[in-house]
């Protein structure tokens, strides 16, 4: 494996490639054009300038996270071959600049949904966290405003105002798209793009949906292991792959994280490894990566993973806000850089302890 951080782009990101070269045993970064809307043709020359600033500090691209899908392609909408025609003109010119995996996800209207951004724990670090009472009590179009001001001043992914200005019109777009509409927009896509991943060699890594379940009445597909293998089958190519990210699968307490990670051998092309404390089934808080501190046991996640023989990127995923630093919520520098460097010892631990 190699391990990563995650890092949205110089003008956007608190956090700097000369900061992330330090951290030790992290020697790429996942990143993406954050200033690109859905649906545009990234060209070749911003994805070059990308991956030279990066190499210019001593580390790699290893990949972008993510190549957002145009919400017409997720609903089936008018436009849709249109702008799966722009994707694939993207992912050929990632690939003709020798980048290989891209993470996306396919969830509607909102990315990961949160209803706090500062929760403060008992040590005075503040996390993100869910209570899914207060999911039921928000009108959907009030999510963005009820958590605006704890963004410290970034701008979130997949919470760009200018989409959220447009919430109304995106709802109505997916009215009647069910599950079974939603897988079968999934495959559409999938089907249409395997010719030029297989081209390039661009391993799709489609991230799961955050909760593991259906919000605010809008389907939700990437969530169980049943699903997730009815993906990798239903478009049965090894270029159409997952990112396994335990954090968000680990939200449903019914997902048996290692056991999802041993089925989808082969398939996972890039891992997300977080740790949730639970306060109940639906309600939880972000916690730091050691397993101790939250309620997912880490060394057997990484674990499963050694097992199957993952050798694709990996990264700390939300981290903590501590040692009063001011960043994207979940994106410090600080608390990733800890976690990063405890996946990388449990990583070393499991890996001499299978060789002697
Ligand atoms: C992140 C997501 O919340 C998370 O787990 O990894 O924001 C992720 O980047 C996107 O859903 C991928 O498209
Ligand atoms: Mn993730």
């Amino acid at each position: 494996m190699q391990m990563t951080l995650r890092w949205y782009g110089s003008a956007f990101d608190t956090v700097t490639l000369e900061q992330i070269r330090q951290i030790p045993g992290v020697t790429g970064v996942i990143s993406t054009l954050y200033d690109t809307a859905p649906g545009e043709v990234w060209s070749r020359e911003r994805i070059r300038a990308l991956k030279n600033e990066i190499e210019a500090s001593g580390l790699t691209l290893a990949g972008i996270e993510s190549v957002n899908i145009h919400d017409d392609i997720k609903a089936g909408g008018k436009s849709r071959d249109k702008y799966i025609k722009n994707y694939i003109e993207t992912l050929a010119n990632l690939g003709e600049e020798d980048v290989h995996l891209v993470c996306y996800n396919f969830m509607p209207v909102f990315d990961w949904t949160r209803t706090e951004l500062a929760r403060i724990r008992e040590d005075g670090s503040t996390v993100l966290a869910y209570t899914q009472e207060a999911v039921d009590a928000l009108e959907p179009e009030k999510m963005f405003d009820s958590i605006s001001g704890d963004m410290n001043g970034t701008v979130m992914p997949g919470w760009e105002p200018e989409r959220m200005a447009g919430i109304k019109e995106l709802f109505a777009l997916y009215k009647g798209v069910d599950e079974e509409q939603l897988f079968d927009n999934l495959k559409y896509f999938l089907e249409r793009i395997m010719s030029v991943c297989e081209q390039y060699d661009i391993q799709m890594a489609i991230h799961p949906d955050d909760p593991a379940w259906s919000v605010f009445g809008l389907p939700r597909i990437m969530t169980t292991k049943e699903n997730i293998l009815r993906m990798t089958r239903m478009v049965d190519n090894s270029h159409n792959g997952v990112t396994f990210c335990s954090g968000s699968y680990g939200t449903n307490r019914e997902n048996d994280l290692p056991d999802m990670i041993r089925s989808l051998k082969g398939r996972i092309h890039f891992a997300h490894v977080r740790n949730l404390k639970f306060i109940t089934s639906t309600n939880f808080e972000e916690a730091a990566h050691l397993s101790s501190d939250g309620s997912f046991d880490i060394y057997e996640i990484m674990k499963a993973l050694y097992d199957i023989g993952f050798d694709g990127p990996i990264r700390p995923d939300h981290g903590r806000m501590i040692w009063g630093e001011k960043a994207m919520p979940g994106y410090g520098l600080y608390d990733r850089a800890l976690g990063a460097a405890y996946l990388n010892g449990l990583w070393e631990a499991i890996e001499k302890g299978r060789t002697r």
